[in-house]
């Protein structure tokens, strides 16, 4: 009979190891399938986009023209009209706008009634005027974080309060024209705080910030909050009996 001889490799074991080695062969050519794929793909930068142009964040339009001609004048970060490319390696004065800015820098989770959450950050304002934003970011952690801006015409940085740079260019709006030391961010809630310069015409604002790698925030495990909460429960409940004895 023709299933004699499979029958007899079944009893024999023979049909097992055949199995297991064709199995097996099938395994090996499918990682060796995998690893080319991985050897032929580019090592790509920015792999995760954090933020790009219309993406929501905190935003005060209400500095208007106060900042216009301080801290310098027409060679300093806010120019009537000077239309020079410059650097500010040292933070520009914001003092004109404090009380409109309020502690966007020190204390960003607390901002004043300037601020508001739009659904997304206009890229263009009354011409003239300058304007903050700031992009919040809950990590797990980032690698290799890339801020590129396209502004007309000035942008100044700043990550967690600390001056990143600024910069200022003729008119028009070009989306890389200023890019900023690539950063990581530990675990946390990180603030990327910007304030937007224009001296007339018209303005523009442009945004892509990438990262290597981008973590989720680590989640709070269910039973663990749930026993913090009766702990704390339990806790409330014994000073309460406490209060009535005393
Ligand atoms: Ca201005
Ligand atoms: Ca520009
Ligand atoms: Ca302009």
């Amino acid at each position: 009979m023709d299933t004699e001889p499979e029958i007899n490799m079944i009893l024999s074991g023979k049909f097992t190891h055949l199995f297991v080695a064709n199995f097996m062969e099938s395994v090996m050519k499918t990682l060796c399938g995998m690893f080319l794929v991985f050897l032929f793909l580019p090592v790509s930068a920015g792999a995760v986009t954090l933020v790009t142009t219309s993406d929501p964040g905190y935003y005060n339009d209400s500095i208007g023209t106060i900042l216009d001609g301080t801290d310098g004048g027409e060679t300093g970060p806010f120019p009537v009209s000077n239309d020079a490319n410059l650097s500010f390696p040292t933070a520009p004065d914001l003092s004109a706008a404090a009380s409109i800015l309020g502690n966007w820098l020190t204390d960003p989770g607390n901002l004043n009634s300037n601020w508001s959450l739009e659904t997304s950050i206009p890229n263009s304002w009354p011409v003239g005027e300058e304007v903050a934003i700031i992009y919040e970011f809950v990590t797990g952690g980032a690698t290799n974080v890339v801020a590129s801006f396209g502004v007309d015409n000035g942008i100044f940085a700043w990550l967690d309060g600390v001056y990143l740079g600024g910069e200022r260019r003729a008119g028009g709006v070009l989306l890389g024209e200023h890019i900023f030391p690539a950063f990581d961010l530990t675990p946390g809630t990180h603030y990327l705080q910007l304030l937007l310069e224009d001296h007339g015409v018209t303005n523009g604002y442009e945004v892509s910030i990438t990262a290597d790698t981008f973590l989720p925030p680590a989640a709070v495990p269910v039973p663990a909050a749930a026993w913090l909460f009766g702990t704390a429960l339990i806790g409330f409940v014994g000073i309460s009996r406490r209060r009535k004895v005393a």
